[in-house]
């Protein structure tokens, strides 16, 4: 990212966790960690429209002079990839690989800054088997035997999980009900009627190996898998430490994802916060429902650039929508965007280097960098911009000013 000459203002975002609008201050580094792709089909627009939030985020961030720790994990296994590898007939590592790497295709094209680390949750089990292990011997995690005749294919094989009931901070991500949690936690992934349980909310921690499906040593918990939440509890831990500065993730995997994800931190630390702030960006919807792999009502970005969109279009129809608000994909956003790229690039190809930073530039620039520290008011910084494309067109003598911000606080090249 482009450095701008001064810097831009701290960052105020909304915190799911207090439900306030928060200024986040970190120390630098600031410690970021992201819940990436399960790889099982190719970025859709919800995607997009998540990790271009958080790359907002990190741009402003270094804006500040920050360092930025970006963690990104990858649930390269997990139900529904397994699932979706047995549908399709192939193995389910190289469907991963596949996804995983058109991903990363996607997420360069729409210039989104790449993590410092982009971690496996396979490349975690070592990590998870010890947390799961110390889990067990504090007395946080209990055991339920699995049979044979339940596919077991070892021995007095044994799932784990979390005993909330021990976790007096359970429920401080989310603040649902009771009631609340159970109504999504079975869609979410969890297991609500598992015989053995002592509670239906009690997540998945291991998962003893069953036949057909992949598993891997766990020293004295057998062979098996970890559940989906460990994976990220212990990412985080591994690479952030307690108390990082941002979790981020769709609205979707408030409950029970983050809720699990932080509860088992803090079970296997002693400490909390696992996150000082809780940032969720709202659901893209698609054909009246949110957009998801499982519906298969997918608007992917793949599809789009090989339909020759430009991805600077795409990534400009991202950022008409503010992360907080739901929103429906229609083909007007892709319409409107590419009218607006065209009259920005009219302004930008008037850019003279040798020109001197006009008020309204100075201004514009200071405007970007305000509305995207307000809780990343990405809309009111394109709002900005447009303001000084009508102004360039007009006459105004153009600098490279607004252009390089653009560039540097959100992510649109309009110089090359
Ligand atoms: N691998 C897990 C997280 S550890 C997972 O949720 N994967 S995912 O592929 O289903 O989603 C990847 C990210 O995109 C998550 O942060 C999720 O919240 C977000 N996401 C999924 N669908 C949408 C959508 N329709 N709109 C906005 N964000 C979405
Ligand atoms: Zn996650």
């Amino acid at each position: 990212m482009p450095q701008l000459s001064g810097s831009g203002e701290p960052l105020r975002v909304h915190d799911s966790a207090s439900g306030t609008v928060r200024t986040v201050q970190p120390q630098s580094p600031a410690r970021l960690y992201v819940c990436g792709i399960t790889p099982y089909d190719a970025t859709h627009l919800g995607h997009a429209a998540t990790y271009l939030t958080f790359d907002l985020l990190q741009r402003v961030w270094l804006d500040g002079h920050l360092d930025v720790v970006y963690v990104q994990n990858v649930t390269d296994v997990d139900e529904p990839l397994l699932e979706r590898a047995a549908r399709d007939g192939v193995h389910w590592e190289d469907l991963a690989a596949r996804e995983i790497d058109l991903f990363r295709q996607d997420m360069e094209a729409l210039r989104i800054l790449a993590p410092a680390h982009y971690v496996g949750a396979v490349e975690g089990i070592p990590e998870d088997v010890d947390s799961i292990r110390s889990l067990l011997a504090n007395g946080a995690a209990y055991r339920i035997p699995v049979s044979a005749a339940e596919g077991a294919v070892q021995a007095q094989a044994q799932d784990v999980y979390l005993d909330l009931s021990g976790q007096p901070t359970f429920g401080e991500v989310s603040h649902l009900s009771r009631a609340q949690m159970l109504e999504v936690f079975g869609e979410r992934g969890g297991d609500p009627d598992r015989q053995g349980k002592r509670d239906a909310l009690d997540p998945l921690l291991w998962r003893a190996a069953r036949e057909d499906e992949p598993s891997w040593p766990g020293e004295s918990l057998g062979a098996g898998r970890p559940g989906w939440h460990i994976e990220c509890s212990t990412i985080a831990l591994t690479y952030l430490g307690m108390r990082f500065d941002v979790q981020g993730g769709g609205t979707d995997l408030i409950f029970p994802h983050h809720e699990m994800s932080a509860v088992q931190a803090t079970a296997l630390t002693g400490e909390q916060p696992f996150a000082r702030a809780y940032v969720h960006q709202a659901m893209v919807g698609y054909q009246g429902e949110k957009m998801s792999k499982s519906k298969g009502n997918l608007v992917l970005v793949s599809a789009l650039l090989r339909d020759g969109v430009d991805p600077m279009v795409i990534r400009l129809a991202l950022l008409a929508h503010h992360y907080r608000t739901p929103w429906e994909w229609t083909d007007q956003d892709l319409v409107a965007a590419a009218q607006r790229w065209s009259a920005w690039l009219v302004a930008a190809s008037q850019a003279d280097e040798t020109e001197e930073v006009s008020d309204l530039e100075t201004r514009t620039v200071q405007q970007i960098r305000a509305r995207l520290a307000d809780d990343l008011d990405a809309p009111g910084a394109v709002a900005a911009v447009d303001a000084w494309a009508a102004a360039a067109t007009a006459g105004l003598p153009v600098s490279r000013a607004v252009p390089s911000a653009v560039d540097a606080l959100l992510g649109l090249d309009l110089l090359s």
